[in-house]
C-alpha cells in the first residue's frame, strides 16, 4: 500500500513521487543528513526544537533529547511527561530511555514528579554504572541532580481521570488502541558526523496499573539504535512491543538488509505472531538507517510519523497490515 504523505514547509518535490520515501542519502546524490523522524504528529514540534542542534552540526543524541524535551513540557500532550494521562489510582508515572552512538544508553521507568524523565535517563547512562533506574530510586536519583519536583496531573488529565474512575469503578488496567491516546514520541536521529542515537519517552498507558512499565524504558523494546546499521523506536501497546523486542528486532532486520521500511513491516508481522489479539491493538514502529533512509508501520491505520532534514519537514501516514 503506498504511503500517503502531507507536506509540510518545504517540500520534498523530488521525493514526492516515491512510494517509500527515501532520503537521497542513500545514492549519495543529495544526502539527506543530518536528520530525524518522531512518532506521531507532535513529532513535528518535536523535530522542530530538535532541529537546531543537527542543523548548528550538533549531535544526534542531543538532538533526540532536545525534541523529548519538547513533547515531555508539553501539557496537552496527553501522554507523555507533564500533563500525561495517570495510572488507575490517578498517579503519573514516566517512562523514558534514549541511546547514543557509542552503545550507551540509560532509562528511568516509573518515575514520578518529573518533568522531563529523558534528561534524567541521559544522566543514568552519563553518571552511572547502570542502565535502568525505577521508582522511588530514580526520583531520588533525579533530586540529587537538581530536577524540580513537580505535580504533572493537570487539570485536563484529573478531569479524564475522575470520568474514567466513575465510569470503570472495578478496572484492573486498561490498554487503549484508537489515536488520540496513543501519543508516546520515540524520536531517531542521523547527525552531520553520521552518528546515530534514539531517545523514547512516555506516560504509558492510560489508567495502567500501578507499577506497570511499558516498553517504552527497555532498551530494545521501545527504542534501540546501532550506529553501525540504524535506529528504531516503537509506539503502541507496550506488552505487545516487548513480546516481540520490536525495536530491537527491527534494527536487527535493517543490519540483514532489509529498508527501514520493509524492516518496521516485518517487525509487525512479528508483533501479530506473537499477539493472537493484534486486530485489537495498535503498534507503529519508525526506523532510520545509518545512510539516512527513513520508513514506519504500524499494525493499524492512523500511525503518522514526523520527518525532519534540511530539505523541509513532513508528516507521514504509515502504511498498516490492517486496512
Ligand atoms: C506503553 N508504548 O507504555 C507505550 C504507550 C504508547 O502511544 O506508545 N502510546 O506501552
Amino acid at each position: 500500500m503506498p504511503t500517503r504523505r502531507t507536506f509540510l514547509g518545504t517540500t520534498l518535490a523530488a521525493a514526492a513521487s516515491a512510494t517509500q520515501w527515501t532520503a537521497a542519502a542513500s545514492t549519495n546524490e543529495n544526502p539527506m543528513q543530518p536528520i530525524i523522524l518522531s512518532t506521531w504528529r507532535h513529532g513535528l514540534p518535536a523535530n522542530e526544537a530538535a532541529w537546531p542542534v543537527l542543523a548548528d552540526g550538533g549531535s544526534a543524541l542531543d538532538a533526540v533529547e532536545a525534541g523529548a524535551r519538547q513533547s515531555e513540557s508539553d501539557p496537552d500532550n496527553a501522554t507523555v511527561g507533564l500533563g500525561g494521562r495517570p495510572d488507575r489510582d490517578g498517579n503519573v508515572t514516566l517512562d523514558a530511555c534514549i541511546m547514543g552512538p557509542d552503545g550507551n544508553c540509560g532509562s528511568v521507568a516509573c518515575l514520578t514528579e518529573i518533568e522531563n524523565p529523558i534528561s534524567v535517563a541521559r544522566l543514568v547512562m552519563e553518571q552511572t554504572p547502570h542502565v535502568m533506574l525505577v521508582g522511588q530510586g530514580a526520583l531520588e536519583f533525579a533530586i540529587e541532580r537538581g530536577f524540580p519536583r513537580r505535580d504533572l496531573l493537570t487539570p485536563n488529565s484529573r478531569a479524564e481521570w475522575e470520568k474514567w474512575q466513575a465510569e470503570h469503578p472495578d478496572a484492573v488496567g486498561q490498554r487503549q488502541i484508537n489515536v488520540e491516546n496513543h501519543d508516546t514520541i520515540g524520536l531517531v536521529a542521523l547527525d552531520a558526523a553520521g552518528d546515530l542515537a534514539g531517545a523514547c519517552t512516555t506516560s504509558g498507558l492510560a489508567w495502567k496499573l500501578p507499577g506497570r512499565v511499558g516498553d517504552s524504558p527497555i532498551i530494545g523494546a521501545g527504542m534501540y539504535a546501532d550506529n553501525e546499521v540504524g535506529a528504531a523506536a516503537a509506539t503502541g501497546v507496550g506488552e505487545a512491543v516487548i513480546r516481540a523486542v520490536g525495536s530491537f528486532l527491527v534494527v536487527e532486520l535493517m543490519r540483514q538488509g532489509h529498508g527501514p521500511t520493509d524492516a518496521c513491516r516485518l517487525a509487525c508481522e512479528r508483533v501479530v505472531a506473537k499477539n493472537p489479539d493484534w486486530r485489537e491493538l495498535q503498534v507503529g514502529f519508525i526506523a532510520l538507517s545509518k545512510s539516512g533512509e527513513v520508513g514506519g508501520y504500524a499494525l493499524q491505520p492512523g500511525f503518522q510519523y514526523a520527518v525532519r532534514s534540511a530539505a523541509g519537514e513532513e508528516l507521514v501516514d504509515a502504511a498498516s497490515i490492517a486496512n
